[in-house]
């Protein structure tokens, strides 16, 4: 029978603060009168853990019971932040354990900050698939998350002397109170050794692949609430082990290095995540890290529709696959692998159940992105796998060829096998080929796919790249990061802005009332106040929050354009300099992100940003009208506290480059104003808080196409733009490096003799945007008005209605009904 398990609702401040106390007492077996913050974190984590546990069980055997199909969304990284206020916000706990921790002497700001970030992506794609899990959860749609338990995340990054430091992030160091061993899901995962052939030699044959190596997957559960705790999913994690940690007559015979060499070897697997955003490193650690994960999911997503009883035909009405991004595409042959080899499926009936059941999501187009792996290393790593892939590529191209692809380029052109650059693997083409649909992140970015990247798959399969635009959710990204701007709209809208993201339209009527204006300016200002004494705190700079805050947080990359910003900061500056009393408007101009270790050029825009930054900051002519800040370590916290206190938007990437872009939507739900060009969701963005509200710029992705073709120069721009000539210039004289004119050489030479970027082309464009945002900002109301009619326009950028759309169109499923 299905016993309900969820916990009945806490109902008094006294009964919770007792449980609390009780894991800390029993389950930490520490001492209320000398509890640290942490100890107090972990205490109510754990008794959160118990009822978010229970909605979990009770929600699995809810989904088992109604027989419902269910999600797996695969994802090399969930950059999840910290998971207590999201689950008191979810609960609806936040009021009740502020109190109870009162009760109990510790203080909830201070505890909430001890957690962690669990900081296991990089950046846009593993927070979207964190957001998608709270999504998921609040719409009841049965998912699992499935990814590595990486011992390290994302690095932690300092700033000495100017300089990007990287420092290894320990985030599991003091334990992790959510998550929940579960041993009996372990599986062992092979690599390597031979293939032996059973019947003929076609390749779609039963095969025993005989594994030379076994790394054991062990898996770790992390509850998942959705809003108002309607659902709870899970999150489960591998992290990898020898299946033999130990190997005793190595030990005996006094070789106690050897005796561990095969688990430290196995180990290394989920030891640390792969810190680039885009260039695959194209190492057998990262093909491994993708191989490990995938199979021990697909096992597990076999393992549980066997024992439910379904026959392996029925997996596409069971189980929806997702792959966000290549990383695992691996699994389409993996899937194949364990229908044909495992379980004696036919060949044609095993592809359309893997078809049926796989998707998969396209998040850039950037060439040197795209993954591929060369055809020897999966040959010595997953032999099986590469038949498999042979056979397919054999039959996909057959099929080409049947619909008039004949022509050996456009055969070439649509193989899984790349013969350009040595022979290597396409993992997009596998992924394309292996899914039922292909999505895109942002209307620009999937009409991109299908003129270019993905031009001749597309005319093959002319239904199967369709569009679902990225979202974020409005739980973490407004009602956690800025409970000043929530408890207003709720004040103005009611309560049902809470639950559904389009009633925020609703504030377009009051978008010039002056009682709804002074209550946004006093909660943005408090808000730009709590992050002016971070940069106090931090970096010891004294910040106006009456200024113009203008943030530009993301990555580092030079697509995303950093040193456009920095740019047009230094001419602002030289502009100041000159003419001190011009009535500017006051700005900050707040900077963070992470470079790859390996990326020198994004490295070298670091040290420019934060040395133009120290000479800005220590001019007196200029101090009181421009500040240049660049906060160090920028995570999902930061995030949390920098994008509620931002007047102004930076996302000004090369038209055509950025897919979608996420933090776009954080920063205009808040209500900044954007600077932007026509790229990615900005498009969109534009559309829904109108193009008066928004500050577009710049060449369009067609522009960009266009000036890559016809011989355009940067020496042509920089020569038109006095602005732009002196700010070069001051750089490569050495303003911002006294003693070192050289240092900035490989930026200025960049922009002056190829500027892949389209830098110079744009700046002056990009300066005049900035004027008339100066402009708006002079006339307070017309600025306040914008910003309202920005958080007004942003409903549709919820990524709750992101995954609607992919249960509609592309998972076929709905939420539970309880
Ligand atoms: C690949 C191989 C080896 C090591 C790392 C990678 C790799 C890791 C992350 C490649 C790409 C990665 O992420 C790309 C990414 O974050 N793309 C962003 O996805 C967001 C969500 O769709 C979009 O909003 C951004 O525009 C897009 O840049």
């Amino acid at each position: 029978p299905a016993v309900p398990l969820a916990l009945a609702p806490i109902r008094s401040v006294a009964d919770w603060r007792d449980a609390i106390l009780a894991k800390l007492v029993y389950a930490l077996g520490r001492d209320q009168r000398t509890a640290s913050d942490r100890d107090w974190f972990e205490a109510l984590a754990l008794a959160l853990r118990d009822r978010v546990v229970a909605h979990a069980l009770d929600s699995d055997n809810l989904t088992r019971a109604a027989g419902h199909k269910r999600v797996y969304y695969l994802s090399l990284e969930f950059l999840v932040g910290r998971l207590l206020v999201d689950t008191l916000t979810n609960l609806d706990m936040t009021g009740l354990t502020r109190a109870a921790l009162g009760e109990l002497g510790a203080d909830f700001e201070r505890v909430r900050a001890a957690e962690p970030d669990a900081a296991l992506g990089n950046g846009g794609l593993g927070r979207l698939a964190a957001c998608f899990m709270e999504s998921a959860a609040s719409l009841a749609i049965p998912t699992c998350g499935y990814g590595i338990r990486y011992e390290n995340g994302l690095f932690r990054q300092e700033i000495r002397n100017g300089v990007q430091v990287e420092l290894p992030e320990d985030w599991l160091a003091a334990g992790n109170p959510w998550e929940i061993r579960r041993p009996e899901r372990d599986c062992d995962i092979g690599f390597g050794g031979h293939v032996e052939q059973v019947g003929d030699d076609d390749g779609a044959t039963r095969c025993v692949w005989h594994p030379a190596e076994l790394v054991r997957a062990v898996a770790h559960d992390t509850p998942v609430i959705g809003w108002r705790a309607r659902h709870a999913n899970r999150l489960r994690l591998w992290s990898a082990r020898a299946v033999a940690p130990l190997r005793l007559d190595a030990f005996n015979a006094g070789d106690y290095l050897g005796a561990v060499a095969d688990d430290v070897r196995a180990r290394s697997v989920s030891r640390v995540l792969y810190p680039s955003d885009t260039t695959p490193a194209g190492q057998e650690l990262r093909l491994r890290q993708e191989y490990f994960f995938s199979a021990a999911s697909l096992h597990d997503i076999l393992r549980r529709h066997l024992a439910e009883g379904y026959d392996l035909s029925r997996l596409p009405d069971m189980a929806a696959i997702q792959l966000n991004d290549t990383h695992p595409a691996i699994a389409i042959a993996e899937m194949m692998r364990l229908l044909v080899d495992r379980h004696g499926t036919a060949w044609n009936e095993a592809w359309r159940i893997t078809c049926g059941c796989f998707s998969y999501t396209n998040h850039t187009l950037l060439p040197e992105a795209l993954e591929t792996w060369p055809v020897a290393l999966m040959e010595r790593l997953l032999p099986r796998h590469m038949q498999i892939i042979y056979r397919l590529n054999a039959d996909h191209l057959e099929a080409a060829r049947a619909k008039g692809a004949a022509s050996d380029s456009l055969q070439a052109s649509l193989s899984m096998i790349d013969e350009t650059q040595g022979r290597r693997v396409r993992m997009g083409t596998l992924a394309f080929v292996g899914s039922h649909r292909v999505n895109g992140v942002s209307a620009l970015h999937t009409g991109l796919m299908r003129e270019t990247v993905f031009h001749d798959l597309h005319v093959l399969h002319p239904d199967r790249i369709t569009n679902v635009t990225n979202g974020i959710t409005f739980r973490r990204w407004l009602f956690e990061a800025n409970p000043r701007l929530t408890g207003l709209l709720v004040d103005v809208l009611g309560d049902a802005v809470l639950d559904d993201p389009s009633v925020l339209a609703g504030l377009r009527g009051l978008a010039g009332d002056p009682g709804l204006r002074a209550r946004l300016i006093a909660c943005r200002r408090a808000n730009k106040v709590a992050l002016s004494n971070l940069v106090g705190e931090q970096l010891g700079i004294g910040l106006d929050p009456d200024a113009l805050f203008d943030v530009h947080v993301k990555r580092l990359h030079e697509y995303k354009r950093q040193l456009l910003n920095i740019l047009e900061a230094v001419s602002l500056w030289q502009a100041i300099r000159a003419r001190p009393a011009a009535g500017w408007v006051p700005r900050v101009k707040i900077f963070a992100g992470k470079a790859a270790a390996s990326y020198a050029q994004a490295r070298l825009i670091i040290r420019l940003i934060n040395d133009v930054a120290s000479v800005i900051n220590s001019d007196p002519v200029t101090s009181d009208l421009l500040k240049v800040v660049f906060l160090p370590n920028f995570n999902v916290s930061l995030a949390e506290i920098i994008i509620p206190a931002a007047d102004l938007s930076e996302q000004i990437s090369t038209a055509g480059m950025e897919a979608s872009g996420t933090g776009n939507m954080k920063f205009a739900l808040n209500g900044a104003l954007t600077i932007g060009t026509l790229d990615g969701a900005n498009i969109e963005i534009r559309d829904h808080v109108r193009a008066d509200n928004i500050f577009i710029f710049g060449l369009t992705a067609a522009e960009v196409a266009v000036r890559r073709l016809d011989g355009w120069h940067p020496e042509f721009s920089i020569v038109a733009s006095p602005a732009l000539a002196g700010a070069i210039e001051a750089i490569g004289r050495g303003t911002f490096s006294p003693g070192e004119d050289t240092r900035f050489a490989p930026i200025v030479d960049e922009l002056r003799r190829t500027d892949r970027f389209l830098v110079t082309a744009d700046f002056d464009s990009y300066a005049e945007a900035q004027r008339r945002v100066a402009a708006l900002w002079r006339d307070r109301d017309a600025w306040w008005r914008a910003a309202v009619l920005n958080t007004a326009g942003m409903g549709p950028f919820s990524s709750d209605r992101a995954i609607g759309e992919y249960a509609e169109k592309i998972w076929h499923v709905t939420g539970l009904e309880r």
